[in-house]
């Protein structure tokens, strides 16, 4: 299929399995593995990672990619919103300019990145955005200045993002979800063992990216955090 760089959008009436457009929230609601790329890490290959995580039943996808140029970041974008279709919501890290090149759903930044509000003058009130925060002051500013959902990290020490810092630990979860409204995604050092604990602080979902990107067969390990987190969520509304 030919992709158009031009006038693309995942939030229409026909895609993301016919959801009505516009309902952002409603589609945040449904996450719960969230995949981030990095293509440093990857055995396979970022289209792979992306592939095989969609293919696992992923329903959010953010393309994160530090180390290639702008003409490559928006070719490898088209093809990562491609394979997200109408199955995964699929955000930019970063790069508002890549994001509205290909369509994108939305992006994802940071503390340091374009202001909140200069992204989404560029973007519009239909995009999602993402911001990255690390205590609960900056999640309360993110929900005020219209985050539609806040990346909350690092939740354990991790050697993945080298400026991280220190682990925050599960219990600051619970207190930053008493806070705000919109979706919490944990992020920093979560693997199969401590994703329990994630999801029962209250993380609505949760990035793993070395403990997945780095294994053998990345569907299989989605496979098994999306079945904890789904569990875990289940045991928590019980
Ligand atoms: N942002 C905060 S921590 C982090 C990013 C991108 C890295 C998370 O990687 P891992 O391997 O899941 O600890
Ligand atoms: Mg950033």
């Amino acid at each position: 299929m030919e992709i158009s760089l031009m006038n693309q959008d995942n939030l229409n009436p026909k895609n993301l399995n016919g959801k009505s457009p516009n309902r952002k929230s409603s589609l945040l609601k449904e996450i719960d593995f969230y995949l981030v790329t990095d293509s440093e890490l990857s055995k396979k290959g970022t289209l792979s990672d992306v592939k095989e995580a969609v293919e696992a039943g992923c329903k959010i996808v953010q393309y994160r990619e530090k180390n290639r140029s702008t003409r490559e970041m928006i070719s490898e974008a088209a093809e990562t919103k491609r394979i997200c279709s109408d199955k995964a919501i699929f955000l930019v890290n970063d790069r508002i300019d890549v994001a509205l090149a290909v369509g994108a759903d939305g992006v994802h930044i940071g503390q340091d990145d374009m202001p909140i509000g200069t992204a989404r003058k560029l973007l519009g009130e239909n995009k999602i955005i993402g911001l990255t925060v690390h205590n609960i002051d900056e999640a309360i500013e993110a929900e005020k200045r219209g985050a539609d959902y806040v990346g909350l990290s690092p939740i354990f020490d991790t050697a993945t993002k080298k400026d991280a810092g220190d682990g925050i630990g599960p219990e600051k979860i619970q207190e930053i979800k008493n806070a705000i409204r919109i979706p919490i995604v944990a992020i920093g050092g979560i693997n199969n063992e401590n994703c329990e604990s994630v999801v029962q602080n209250g993380a609505d979902s949760l990035v793993a990216i070395s403990a997945v990107i780095c294994s053998e067969d990345v569907k299989s390990e989605i496979k098994s955090f999306i079945d904890i987190i789904r569990r875990t969520k289940l045991k928590k509304q019980a």
